[in-house]
C-alpha cells in the first residue's frame, strides 16, 4: 500500500510537474522583477548614477531559498529514480527480446507473444535483451523507457494500474525497419489474464501459424498481404520462380518447401534479389514443427 502511494507520488509526472512548476514560478518572478526595475530605475527618472550598497539579508535569502529548491528537486527525483530501479520482489517476470524489427515477450510459463499481456495491478518486471543492435523499449503510457543492448541484460518495471491497450515502441533508430517496431501492451483484469495465460499454457503446438510468425518477429519484415517491407512478402510466392543471389551470383530457383526451410535456417544462402542480406538465422529459435507450420501457411497464401 505504502509502496503504491510512493510509486504514485514520486511518479515521473509528479516529479516533472514539481520541477516545471518551480521553474515557471522562478521564470515569472525574475522576468517581472527585471521589467519592474527597468521601468522604475529608467534613465529619464534617475539621471545620476547612484552607489547602492549590498543587503546581507536579501543575499542570504536568495542563496538559501534556491538551494533548498534545487535540493528538493534532486531529492524528489531521486526517490522516483530509486523506485524505478528497484522492482518489487513479487513482480511478474517477462523476458523481452528486441530484434530487427520486432519485439517478443516470454512469460514465466514459457509461452511467447508478440504483444505484452499483463494483469491489472500486479507489478511487471521486464528483462530486456537484444539479438542484434541497440534498440530501446518505450511504453509512454507507463512512462518507462530502457535500452535493449546486445549481450547485456537491462530491466524495467511498471505497475499496470488501468486496463486497456497501450503503445509500445522502439525509440532508438535501428535501421530501415525501425518504424515498424511497434507493439502493444494489453492490460487485462486478473480473471481475463488468467484465462489468456492458462489457455496458452501447454498449447504450444495448437498455436496457429500466423501467431508463430507474430511471436517470433517474422512479421516485422515480411507481410502476408502482399505489401512490401524490408523482406519479401509471403503472399502468393509458393511455387513461383525467384531470382536469388547465391555466393554473389544470380540464379533462378523455385520457391518450394526446401527453399523456405533454408531461408529460415540459413537466410544468407540464397537471398532474393533486391533485398538486403540481413535476416538472422532462426536455427535453435524456431522448432521443427513451427517451421513446418509456417511453410504450410505460406503454401496456402494465394
Ligand atoms: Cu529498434
Amino acid at each position: 500500500m505504502f509502496m503504491k502511494f510512493l510509486y504514485k507520488s514520486a511518479s515521473v509526472d509528479n516529479v516533472m510537474f514539481f520541477i516545471v512548476g518551480i521553474s515557471v514560478f522562478m521564470l515569472v518572478l525574475v522576468t517581472s522583477l527585471m521589467i519592474f526595475f527597468l521601468i522604475r530605475y529608467r534613465r529619464k527618472k534617475n539621471p545620476d548614477a547612484e552607489n547602492i550598497e549590498g543587503n546581507l539579508m536579501l543575499e542570504i535569502i536568495w542563496t538559501v531559498i534556491p538551494t533548498i529548491l534545487v535540493l528538493a528537486m534532486f531529492y524528489y527525483g531521486w526517490i522516483g529514480f530509486r523506485i524505478m530501479r528497484n522492482p518489487p520482489k513479487d513482480a511478474m517476470l517477462v523476458k523481452v527480446t528486441a530484434r530487427m524489427w520486432s519485439w517478443s515477450f516470454m512469460y514465466e510459463n514459457g509461452q511467447k507473444s508478440g504483444e505484452l499481456n499483463v494483469p491489472l495491478n500486479r507489478p511487471v518486471k521486464l528483462i530486456i535483451n537484444s539479438e542484434d543492435v541497440l534498440h530501446s523499449l518505450f511504453i509512454p503510457a507507463f512512462r518507462i523507457k530502457e535500452d535493449a543492448v546486445p549481450g547485456m541484460e537491462t530491466y524495467l518495471w511498471f505497475l499496470p494500474d488501468k486496463t486497456g491497450t497501450y503503445d509500445l515502441f522502439c525509440t532508438e533508430y535501428c535501421g530501415s525497419g525501425h518504424h515498424s517496431m511497434i507493439s502493444k501492451v494489453i492490460v487485462m483484469a486478473q480473471e481475463d489474464f488468467s484465462k489468456w495465460y492458462g489457455e496458452k499454457e501447454g498449447a504450444g503446438k495448437a498455436q496457429d501459424s500466423l501467431k508463430i510468425m507474430e511471436n517470433n518477429g517474422c512479421l516485422g519484415c515480411h507481410t502476408v498481404d502482399g505489401t512490401k517491407r524490408v523482406g519479401p512478402g509471403f503472399k502468393g510466392i509458393f511455387g513461383k520462380e525467384a531470382e536469388v543471389i547465391t555466393n554473389g551470383r544470380e540464379r533462378k530457383i523455385v520457391i518450394d518447401k526446401e527453399y523456405l526451410r533454408r531461408s529460415m535456417l540459413d537466410p544468407g544462402a540464397d537471398v532474393v534479389k533486391g533485398f538486403p542480406d540481413i535476416m538472422p538465422s532462426q536455427k535453435g529459435i524456431l522448432k521443427d514443427e513451427e517451421i513446418n507450420a509456417i511453410i504450410e501457411y505460406i503454401k496456402k497464401l494465394k
